[in-house]
Formats: structure tokens, C-alpha cells, sequence
């Protein structure tokens, strides 16, 4: 009797293709901390978070390698940019509007929020090529003034699914 083939479980997530089943050796006390985490961070199993590992590890040499050498055909790069700002600084708010919108085609959105009496947070969503994203960032991180600026970035790519 031929054997029934084994469908990967519907988990109402993206099709994510054949699974391939493989085997990690590792020392048992760097799997028991492994263990631990992912439990902490509400992983149902090992191969959830080892496969959000990967993913994250591809994407973010992914956007590095399109940041230092970009290929003709990359992909546009997803980019949040926090900013945590003092408004009283001369001029800051003004240079930091005239950054906006001399990138209008790369920055989708920005989120304004009146912190304390100084201070004011502001949160960038970008989508462009990455050496675009990353000199945006650069440029107005880099600005008198701001206090601390971090840039996320992801890319949207069968590749990764
Ligand atoms: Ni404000």
C-alpha cells in the first residue's frame, strides 16, 4: 500500500511551500538558554523561532548588502525612523520639515507626538531604494538637535517567506 504523503498543517498563515525537515547539533546548554527564551518570547515550538531567525538574518543581509552595493533589479527597502527631538532648539523643526519634503517620494507617512513641554517624538515610515532610506536617516539623525534617531528596516520578498 503506498504511503498517504504528509501535508504541511494549514496554520492560516502565508503558503510558505514544501517544508524541508533537517537536523541541528548544538551544545545542550546553548539550546537549554535557547529554550528558555523563545518560551519567554511565546514561541510555540523550536522551528517557529528558528525560522524567524533565518528570516530575520537574510533580511537584514538583504538590506546591507543593497545599502553598500545595490543590484539593478533590488527591491525597495521598508524603513521606520524614530526620532526623539528638543523643539526648542533653533530651527530644528523647520530643517527637519524641509528634509520631508525634499524626500516626499521615499517618506510614506510621519507620526507626530508632543512628548513633554521639550520634547517631541516622531516616527518615519520609508519605502525607496536602501542607500536612499539610509542617507534620509543619516541626514536627519545627523541633525543639531536630535537627541537619538534609530532606522528599522525590513524588505517585503518571497524570498524570505
Ligand atoms: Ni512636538
Amino acid at each position: 500500500m503506498k504511503k498517504e504523503q504528509t501535508k504541511p498543517k494549514n496554520t492560516g498563515k502565508l503558503d510558505r511551500g514544501e517544508l524541508t525537515r533537517f537536523g541541528i547539533s548544538m551544545e545542550r546548554k546553548l539550546l537549554q538558554k535557547f529554550d528558555q527564551t523563545i518560551h519567554d518570547r511565546h514561541y510555540a515550538n523550536r522551528s517557529e523561532a528558528i525560522r524567524d531567525l533565518i528570516r530575520d538574518y537574510l533580511v537584514s543581509e538583504y538590506v546591507e548588502q543593497q545599502m553598500t552595493t545595490p543590484s539593478a533589479d533590488a527591491r525597495p527597502i521598508i524603513g521606520t525612523l524614530t526620532l526623539v527631538y528638543n523643539h526648542d532648539m533653533y530651527d530644528l523643526n523647520a530643517r527637519l520639515t524641509a528634509l520631508q519634503h525634499d524626500y516626499h517620494e521615499t517618506i510614506l507617512s510621519s507620526m507626530h507626538v508632543h512628548l513633554d513641554f521639550h520634547h517631541c517624538l516622531e516616527v518615519l515610515a520609508l519605502k525607496g531604494p536602501a542607500s536612499i532610506v539610509r542617507d534620509i536617516a543619516n541626514q536627519i539623525t545627523g541633525a543639531r538637535g536630535v537627541l537619538h534617531g534609530k532606522l528599522t528596516t525590513t524588505v517585503v520578498s518571497p524570498d524570505f517567506c
